[in-house]
């Protein structure tokens, strides 16, 4: 009998590969490489965050980003954890450095090396850091997304060698803010939730039939008239120039690019009854609060049109640092073929004036007004949607139905529209951006989450996680490196992360069966 203790005693001391594969942290997206070996680094107190770039004004860089781990990290240890500026890490610190940063890493690339004395996180870029940090923060236990101090816990992270990059360049989120209006700190903290899966590209579509959402100084009527209102009736809103900028600032901490989106010349009947001489009868329009779409559009055969565009672009472009503007372009369903070509032209036109490149939905991409510098956004991905694109060699962003994230999940959950089938969270994984077109210059992937049934930050949540995740490790992690059961098993494994987070994300049963 002793004996057989013994040995039971003994095996249990032997990892067996279940328990070796629990002791991986999971992370979103699923990194390049990804290898963990034995031993651990132990934060504690003493532990300070150390930042080195190749620059004074990268070190600045680098500082900041160090300051944003050190506050994420003080909140659930309660440690006041240092930021120091130096090359020469003591042991036992975490180093944040750009020096001996790899180019092939490129601008959001990184290499993260954990050993007992040290984490060592170096990229190429400044934006390459913070990205690696959303991994560094999943290598810690948990709690450590909790907003308030946790004590008794020994925040670890194993020892592990991860390197990574991103696949594609543009990982987005869109957010229709136009059907319900979302006021500033709601936006902001889906941005942050966003940043922390890599998403880099924040779009706003700031206008559509119910809604202007944003002040344009030269034309006081659309907040006047097409801000109040909603679908469904209601008060609506919008921002003021000020608050969008603190959209974009706060979008810039995190390396998020804010594209501001315009839709034209369709989806503008708030602006139709914003501005009586927009119409052809000089009479403001009624606000709609219904849902349908494909009824409005601009007269693409009138410069009072065009000096509405150029207002409105040129105070949007004044406060938006992004190359690019995207001016809608969808379901133009009342705007003649020849009409719609001349406006999207024309309207790029101006985009150009002010220093912006054009992206538009499709089929923006079939005008002949389109520049080498237009991208089209493929959300119809048919056979015949984006050719015009792919022969003009124009880069192309990805939106099939996979990240149709304002579809219902299922028949029987709540919110979200249906016309484009069901999207459950193997949907909007499942899937490659070469499924939506092929032989094209693939510029990422875009996840839309458009707001007719969406009214509240819980709803958002709901209808955002899992899928925004799913969609984010699409765009950012090789198709050799992505299996369902796995990633499925890593969200599992995230629950009580996401939990911690404040997430009230949608348990998804064919995740969590
Ligand atoms: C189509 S997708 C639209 C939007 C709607 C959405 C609802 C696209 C470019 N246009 O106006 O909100 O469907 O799913």
């Amino acid at each position: 009998a002793m004996a057989l203790l013994l040995s039971a005693n003994i095996m249990s001391l032997i990892p067996t590969a279940a328990s070796a594969a629990t002791s991986q942290p999971s992370i979103f997206p699923n990194p390049v490489s990804y290898s963990v070996g034995t031993g651990q680094f132990l934060l504690t107190r003493s532990t300070s965050i150390y930042v080195a770039g190749n620059s004074a004004e990268e070190t600045d860089e680098l500082f900041k980003n160090g300051q944003v781990l050190a506050s994420k990290l003080n909140r659930s240890t309660g440690y006041q954890i240092n930021v120091i500026k130096s090359n020469n890490p003591s042991a036992g610190s975490i180093y944040l450095t750009t020096v001996g940063g790899n180019a092939a890493q490129g601008n959001e690339g990184y290499d993260l090396n954990t050993t007992s004395d040290q984490v060592k996180l170096t990229a190429n870029k400044p934006e390459g850091v913070f990205r690696g940090i959303q991994t560094l923060l999943q290598l810690l236990p948990a709690d450590i997304e909790k907003s308030s101090i946790v004590s008794g816990v020994q925040w670890v992270i194993p020892n592990s060698t991860i390197s990574d990059k991103p696949t594609y360049e543009y990982r987005g989120f869109m957010l229709d803010v136009a059907r319900h209006f979302f006021p500033v700190d709601i936006v902001k903290r889906q941005i942050d939730l966003a940043s922390q899966y890599k998403i880099n590209k924040f779009h706003m579509h700031l206008s559509d039939d119910q809604g202007w959402r944003i002040e344009i100084k030269s034309r006081p009527e659309l907040i006047e008239y097409g801000s109040k209102g909603q679908v469904g009736g209601g008060p609506g809103g919008y921002y003021t120039q000020e608050e969008f900028k603190e959209i974009v600032n706060y979008a810039a901490e995190r390396y998020i690019e804010v594209i501001p989106e315009i839709d034209m010349p369709g989806h503008t009947n708030a602006a139709l009854a914003s501005i009586a001489e927009l119409n052809p009868d000089g009479k403001r329009k009624p606000m709609r609060t219904d849902t349908a779409v494909g009824y409005s559009t601009l007269m693409a055969r009138s410069e009072i049109t065009y000096q509405f565009v150029d207002d409105v672009v040129r105070e949007i472009a004044a406060i938006s640092p992004s190359p690019y503007f995207h001016l809608g372009g969808d379901e133009s369903h009342v705007t003649s073929a020849s009409d719609y070509d001349y406006f999207i032209g024309r309207a790029t036109a101006i985009l150009d004036k002010y220093g912006k490149k054009a992206i538009g939905w499709d089929p923006s991409d079939t005008s002949s007004g389109t520049t080498s510098d237009t991208v089209l956004q493929n959300w119809n991905c048919t056979p015949t949607t984006g050719t015009a694109a792919k022969a003009k060699g124009l880069k192309v962003i990805v939106s099939p139905a996979n990240t149709y994230i304002d579809m219902r999940y299922y028949n029987n959950t709540p919110l979200g529209l249906a016309w484009r089938g069901n999207v459950n969270t193997a949907k909007a994984y499942n899937w490659n951006p070469t499924d939506c077109i092929s032989g094209a210059n693939i510029y990422g992937v875009e996840s839309t989450l458009w707001s007719e049934t969406i009214l509240t930050q819980d709803q958002m949540d709901y209808m955002v996680y899992p899928r925004l995740i799913a969609n984010a490790e699409v765009g950012w992690t090789p198709q050799s490196n992505r299996n369902w059961d796995d990633f499925k098993g890593r969200l599992v494994n995230q629950t009580s992360r996401l939990q911690n987070k404040g997430i009230k994300f949608y348990a998804d049963p064919i995740v969590w069966t």
